[in-house]
């Protein structure tokens, strides 16, 4: 049987396809003497005649030169794509040209301009109209829902999703508007590797990508090496690059004739993506690539707005209730470590959880649903011996690291804990119940591919019937408020207790 290694995946150097599709026509241009060196795409039908255009000035082909195109157009040229300008190169087709700088050449691709075209009062009026939608909406949800919405309605894709990443790189449907007849992919689940790691690094940086026809056959490169790098061109700022082949399997395998996908990107990182699908060839002109990145970028941004929101409103609410606590603290007479034991129930409002347990030198008290004082001990012994690096110390998945939890999985998949003293060992321990989770999966997420008909190839899974999966042994996670929750009240904790020993000094005295 042949192995498979999803890391393949991975390599695969989608930002070198050496090919481009062929909606257009993509020239390398070697700025010094404005020669075309390389070429690719439609000649025939976008530059009128089918030799590619190679060592001949890329004046003739545009009717002026670059330089002078790009100085009538008032924009530099520089590794962001630029639109410079249209040109009528047959008496019928008006073709966009849009250009950037790559590893000192310049690539221009030339698109066929839409029959009709947008107004910029009208997608300018669009842009408005959706930004006020995204902002009235409710919750983050919906946000997501409305954008989907709109961006169906902009562009007349059958379906739009919003594509949301979860921490492994697997991922989720969250939102969706769809043509009525077709079945709804709402919650499913995708593993990691259908959106392999540089394919989402390269979505970071180029926020926009379209297939307009999965049908479509590769346009090579001519010569496929640069002859003024001498080297394989780097693509990743091109809209004409050509897919993986994977991919397009993969899209085939879903019934998928033409797809888009715009980044969502939140302080750096890709959060997730607006997937497209249609299931007949959809093309989507410059202009309107344009309006769908500025509504991915809206989309960020509430999105941004509105989980930090959240985050500062719990953060708020944590810190009323730990205020409150730290008074009755500060009140009650004795050791900190008794006064921790008796008031362990209030400790449950500090950090939302199911259960509460102090455990001072052995002993153990506690409120809520917790597993039992032994189990509680080992579990406080192995915290101050190995667990205790991480301070506060937080999982969701308590019994993948520690195994004894799995006997008390139910009752304690979440643990927060903290040491508030290691001399006197002083451990406060939130728990959280197991939530089991049915997950569903497009396809089964074990099998992701299959060996290719080519000794060494993959090829993805033909099958997206909905695979379930129960997930057990995890708990709600904790968000990075409550674990900022617990290190705050360690800190205030440990300096009350000091204090009270120095007044107990202060006293024998
Ligand atoms: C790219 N995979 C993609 C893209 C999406 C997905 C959105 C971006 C390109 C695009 O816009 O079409 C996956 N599309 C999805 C998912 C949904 C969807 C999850 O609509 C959910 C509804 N793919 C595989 C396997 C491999 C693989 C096994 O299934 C690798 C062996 C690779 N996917 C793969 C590669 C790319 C990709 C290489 C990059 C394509 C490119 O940009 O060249």
């Amino acid at each position: 049987m042949q192995s498979i290694d999803l890391n393949d995946c991975d390599r695969e150097p989608i930002h070198i396809p050496g090919a481009v599709q062929p909606h257009g026509v993509l020239l390398v241009v070697d700025p010094a003497s404005e020669e075309i060196v390389q070429a690719a795409g439609d000649m025939k039908g976008i530059l009128g005649h089918a030799p590619p255009p190679l060592s001949r000035r890329v004046g003739e082909v545009l009717g002026l030169p670059l330089e002078d195109f790009v100085r009538a157009a008032g924009v530099e040229l520089r590794a962001e794509p630029v639109y410079v300008g249209s040109v009528r190169l047959s008496a019928r087709d008006e073709v966009d040209v849009i250009a950037h700088r790559r590893d000192r050449v310049v690539i221009l691709e030339l698109e066929r301009a839409p029959a009709a075209r947008l107004s910029a009062a009208h997608l300018l009026g669009e842009m408005q109209a959706i930004g006020a939608a995204l902002e009235a909406a409710p919750d983050l949800p919906r946000t997501c829902q409305t954008a989907a919405h709109e961006l169906r309605r902009l562009t007349g894709f059958d379906r739009v999703m919003v594509y949301r990443f979860l921490e492994d790189g697997s991922g989720y449907v969250l939102a969706e508007d769809r043509a009525a007849e077709l079945p709804s992919f709402l919650n499913h689940h995708y593993p990691a590797s259908d959106i392999p790691k540089q394919a989402r690094e390269l979505y970071l940086r180029n926020v926009i990508r379209v297939i307009p026809d999965v049908n479509y056959m590769p346009s090579p490169l001519r010569p496929p090496v640069c002859p003024a790098t001498a080297r394989s061109l780097d693509m990743s700022n091109c809209a004409l690059r050509s897919v993986s082949p994977i991919h397009i399997q993969y899209l085939k395998n879903m019934g998928v004739g033409a797809s888009m996908s715009v980044s969502i990107v939140r302080d750096g990182v890709l959060w997730g993506l607006i997937a497209c699908h249609h299931r007949t060839p959809m093309p989507v002109p410059y202009e309107l690539r344009q309006a769908c990145k500025r509504v991915g970028q809206i989309l960020s941004q509430q999105i941004a707005a509105r989980e930090e929101a959240e985050a500062y409103t719990q953060a708020r609410r944590l810190a009323d209730a730990r205020d409150e606590f730290l008074v009755t603290l500060a009140r009650a007479e004795g050791p900190i470590e008794g006064a921790l034991a008796e008031h362990a129930p209030e400790l449950l409002a500090i950090v939302p959880s199911d259960g509460v347990a102090v455990c001072c030198g052995g002993q153990v008290t506690g409120a809520g649903h917790r597993p039992s004082d032994d189990e509680v001990r080992g579990l406080a012994d192995w915290l101050l011996r190995d667990g205790g690096a991480q301070d506060p110390f937080a999982t969701d998945r308590l019994s993948g690291c520690h195994a004894p939890a799995l006997a008390y999985r139910t009752l304690a998949s979440g643990l927060l804990a903290t040491m508030v003293s290691r001399e006197e060992p002083l451990v406060v321990l939130w728990f959280r119940a197991e939530r089991a989770q049915v997950i569903e999966w497009a396809g089964n997420p074990h099998k992701p591919a299959e060996p290719g008909s080519v000794l060494g190839t993959l090829t993805p899974r033909a099958s997206f019937e909905l695979w379930r999966e129960t997930v057990h042994g995890r708990s709600r996670p904790w968000t990075a408020a409550e674990v900022d929750a617990a290190r705050r009240f360690h800190g205030v904790a440990l300096e009350l207790g000091r204090q009270r020993r120095l007044e107990q000094l202060n006293r024998q005295l």
